[in-house]
Protein backbone atom coordinates (compact mmCIF):
# COMPACT_ATOMS: atom_id res chain seq x y z
CA UNK A 1 0.00 0.00 0.00
CA UNK A 2 1.36 3.33 -0.78
CA UNK A 3 1.36 5.89 2.08
CA UNK A 4 1.39 9.03 -0.27
CA UNK A 5 4.18 10.92 1.85
CA UNK A 6 5.68 13.27 -0.56
CA UNK A 7 9.18 12.41 0.80
CA UNK A 8 8.67 8.53 -0.79
CA UNK A 9 7.72 9.81 -4.22
CA UNK A 10 10.66 8.43 -6.17
CA UNK A 11 11.89 11.24 -8.55
CA UNK A 12 14.07 10.95 -11.12
CA UNK A 13 17.30 9.02 -10.92
CA UNK A 14 20.74 10.76 -12.28
CA UNK A 15 18.78 13.67 -13.28
CA UNK A 16 20.17 14.56 -16.74
CA UNK A 17 19.37 18.68 -17.44
CA UNK A 18 21.50 18.67 -20.22
CA UNK A 19 19.41 16.05 -22.11
CA UNK A 20 16.09 17.60 -20.89
CA UNK A 21 17.06 20.74 -22.48
CA UNK A 22 14.80 21.80 -25.40
CA UNK A 23 11.03 22.22 -25.87
CA UNK A 24 8.44 20.12 -24.00
CA UNK A 25 4.70 20.79 -24.17
CA UNK A 26 2.38 20.07 -21.83
CA UNK A 27 -0.44 17.61 -22.56
CA UNK A 28 -1.84 17.51 -19.23
CA UNK A 29 -1.93 18.89 -15.79
CA UNK A 30 -2.99 18.63 -12.27
CA UNK A 31 -3.60 22.28 -11.09
CA UNK A 32 -2.94 23.61 -7.50
CA UNK A 33 -4.97 25.92 -5.68
CA UNK A 34 -5.86 28.95 -7.33
CA UNK A 35 -4.44 27.24 -11.23
CA UNK A 36 -2.42 29.72 -13.22
CA UNK A 37 -1.66 28.08 -16.86
CA UNK A 38 -4.09 27.23 -17.84
CA UNK A 39 -3.62 25.40 -21.68
CA UNK A 40 -1.36 25.81 -24.28
CA UNK A 41 1.37 25.01 -22.33
CA UNK A 42 5.37 25.14 -23.67
CA UNK A 43 8.51 25.18 -21.61
CA UNK A 44 11.56 25.72 -23.46
CA UNK A 45 14.99 24.42 -20.96
CA UNK A 46 18.24 25.24 -21.20
CA UNK A 47 21.49 25.25 -19.10
CA UNK A 48 23.14 28.04 -19.40
CA UNK A 49 27.56 28.15 -19.29
CA UNK A 50 27.65 27.97 -15.43
CA UNK A 51 25.47 25.21 -15.23
CA UNK A 52 22.40 26.77 -14.52
CA UNK A 53 19.36 25.30 -15.62
CA UNK A 54 16.65 27.97 -16.83
CA UNK A 55 13.34 27.88 -18.59
CA UNK A 56 10.97 30.00 -20.10
CA UNK A 57 7.57 28.88 -20.89
CA UNK A 58 4.48 30.53 -22.56
CA UNK A 59 0.86 29.93 -21.84
CA UNK A 60 -2.65 31.02 -21.53
CA UNK A 61 -3.96 32.76 -18.53
CA UNK A 62 -6.78 34.85 -17.30
CA UNK A 63 -5.88 37.53 -15.13
CA UNK A 64 -8.42 39.12 -12.43
CA UNK A 65 -11.16 36.88 -13.71
CA UNK A 66 -11.54 38.37 -17.21
CA UNK A 67 -8.74 38.90 -19.06
CA UNK A 68 -7.47 36.00 -21.27
CA UNK A 69 -3.62 36.60 -22.29
CA UNK A 70 -0.51 34.66 -22.69
CA UNK A 71 2.03 34.68 -20.29
CA UNK A 72 5.34 34.71 -21.11
CA UNK A 73 7.21 33.08 -17.79
CA UNK A 74 10.81 33.06 -17.14
CA UNK A 75 12.66 30.21 -14.65
CA UNK A 76 15.86 29.59 -13.21
CA UNK A 77 16.47 26.43 -10.91
CA UNK A 78 18.62 26.18 -7.86
CA UNK A 79 19.94 22.86 -7.33
CA UNK A 80 19.90 20.78 -4.26
CA UNK A 81 21.70 17.43 -2.74
CA UNK A 82 19.02 15.47 -5.56
CA UNK A 83 19.85 16.11 -9.09
CA UNK A 84 15.68 15.33 -9.78
CA UNK A 85 14.85 17.84 -7.25
CA UNK A 86 15.13 21.67 -7.68
CA UNK A 87 13.62 24.84 -6.94
CA UNK A 88 11.93 26.55 -9.22
CA UNK A 89 12.17 30.75 -9.02
CA UNK A 90 9.43 31.88 -11.52
CA UNK A 91 8.16 35.14 -12.50
CA UNK A 92 6.27 36.65 -15.67
CA UNK A 93 7.77 39.32 -17.96
CA UNK A 94 4.87 41.63 -17.09
CA UNK A 95 4.32 42.49 -13.37
CA UNK A 96 0.99 41.17 -13.02
CA UNK A 97 1.97 37.70 -13.92
CA UNK A 98 2.46 35.36 -11.43
CA UNK A 99 5.93 34.78 -9.11
CA UNK A 100 6.84 32.37 -7.01
CA UNK A 101 8.97 29.97 -5.61
CA UNK A 102 8.12 26.20 -6.23
CA UNK A 103 9.36 22.73 -5.29
CA UNK A 104 10.59 21.44 -9.72
CA UNK A 105 10.80 17.77 -8.96
CA UNK A 106 11.11 15.62 -12.27
CA UNK A 107 9.60 12.64 -11.53
CA UNK A 108 10.31 10.41 -14.30
CA UNK A 109 11.06 11.42 -18.21
CA UNK A 110 12.93 9.38 -20.95
CA UNK A 111 14.56 12.45 -22.09
CA UNK A 112 13.33 12.00 -26.10
CA UNK A 113 9.26 11.92 -25.54
CA UNK A 114 7.46 11.93 -21.78
CA UNK A 115 8.33 13.90 -18.77
CA UNK A 116 6.45 14.03 -15.34
CA UNK A 117 6.75 17.07 -13.35
CA UNK A 118 5.53 17.23 -9.79
CA UNK A 119 5.61 19.81 -7.34
CA UNK A 120 4.06 20.29 -3.67
CA UNK A 121 3.19 23.74 -2.19
CA UNK A 122 1.81 22.48 1.33
CA UNK A 123 2.40 19.46 3.31
CA UNK A 124 0.06 17.94 5.80
CA UNK A 125 0.99 17.27 9.15
CA UNK A 126 1.12 13.69 7.80
CA UNK A 127 4.01 14.42 4.80
CA UNK A 128 0.83 14.13 2.71
CA UNK A 129 0.68 16.81 0.07
CA UNK A 130 -2.26 19.18 0.52
CA UNK A 131 -1.71 21.81 -2.18
CA UNK A 132 0.47 20.04 -5.54
CA UNK A 133 0.28 20.56 -9.23
CA UNK A 134 1.71 18.17 -11.76
CA UNK A 135 2.62 18.70 -15.20
CA UNK A 136 2.73 15.64 -17.77
CA UNK A 137 5.24 17.05 -20.78
CA UNK A 138 5.34 15.34 -23.95
CA UNK A 139 8.19 16.42 -26.75
CA UNK A 140 5.09 16.33 -29.05
CA UNK A 141 2.11 18.84 -28.83
CA UNK A 142 0.27 15.86 -30.40
CA UNK A 143 0.29 14.28 -26.83
CA UNK A 144 1.86 10.56 -25.83
CA UNK A 145 2.86 7.44 -27.66
CA UNK A 146 0.92 4.72 -26.48
CA UNK A 147 4.02 3.23 -24.89
CA UNK A 148 4.78 6.13 -22.72
CA UNK A 149 0.85 6.72 -21.37
CA UNK A 150 1.64 3.15 -19.81
CA UNK A 151 4.57 4.54 -17.76
CA UNK A 152 3.37 7.77 -17.01
CA UNK A 153 -0.17 6.45 -15.85
CA UNK A 154 2.04 3.97 -13.48
CA UNK A 155 4.08 7.29 -12.10
CA UNK A 156 0.61 9.07 -11.56
CA UNK A 157 0.19 6.48 -9.02
CA UNK A 158 3.00 6.77 -7.63
CA UNK A 159 2.53 10.29 -6.76
CA UNK A 160 -0.73 9.29 -5.16
CA UNK A 161 -2.88 12.07 -8.68
CA UNK A 162 -3.88 8.86 -10.67
CA UNK A 163 -7.34 10.42 -12.02
CA UNK A 164 -6.54 13.87 -10.97
CA UNK A 165 -5.13 15.54 -14.33
CA UNK A 166 -7.05 17.55 -17.24
CA UNK A 167 -5.94 17.23 -20.42
CA UNK A 168 -3.99 20.42 -21.77
CA UNK A 169 -5.43 21.80 -25.17
CA UNK A 170 -2.66 23.13 -27.61
CA UNK A 171 -4.86 25.13 -30.49
CA UNK A 172 -2.30 28.20 -31.08
CA UNK A 173 -3.61 30.75 -28.96
CA UNK A 174 -0.06 31.19 -28.01
CA UNK A 175 1.54 30.99 -30.67
CA UNK A 176 1.73 34.35 -31.79
CA UNK A 177 3.38 36.21 -28.50
O1 LIG B 1 -0.23 26.88 -13.28
O2 LIG B 1 -0.99 27.09 -11.32
C1 LIG B 1 -0.04 26.93 -12.07
C2 LIG B 1 1.33 26.75 -11.50
C3 LIG B 1 2.38 27.07 -12.50
C4 LIG B 1 3.45 27.97 -11.94
C5 LIG B 1 4.13 28.78 -13.02
C6 LIG B 1 5.37 28.16 -13.51
C7 LIG B 1 6.03 29.02 -14.55
C8 LIG B 1 7.36 28.49 -14.98
C9 LIG B 1 7.24 27.12 -15.57
C10 LIG B 1 8.53 26.43 -15.74
C11 LIG B 1 8.35 24.98 -16.02
C12 LIG B 1 7.33 24.27 -15.18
Amino acid sequence: AQDCQVSNFPVKENFDKYRFQGTWYAVAKKDPSGLFLLDNVVATYKVDEDGRMTASAYGRVIILNNWETCANMFASFDETPDPAKFKLKYWGAASYLQTGYDDHWVIDTDYDNYAVHYACREEDSDGTCLDGYSFIFSRHPSGLRPEDQMIVTQKKQEICLLGKYRRVAHNGFCDNP
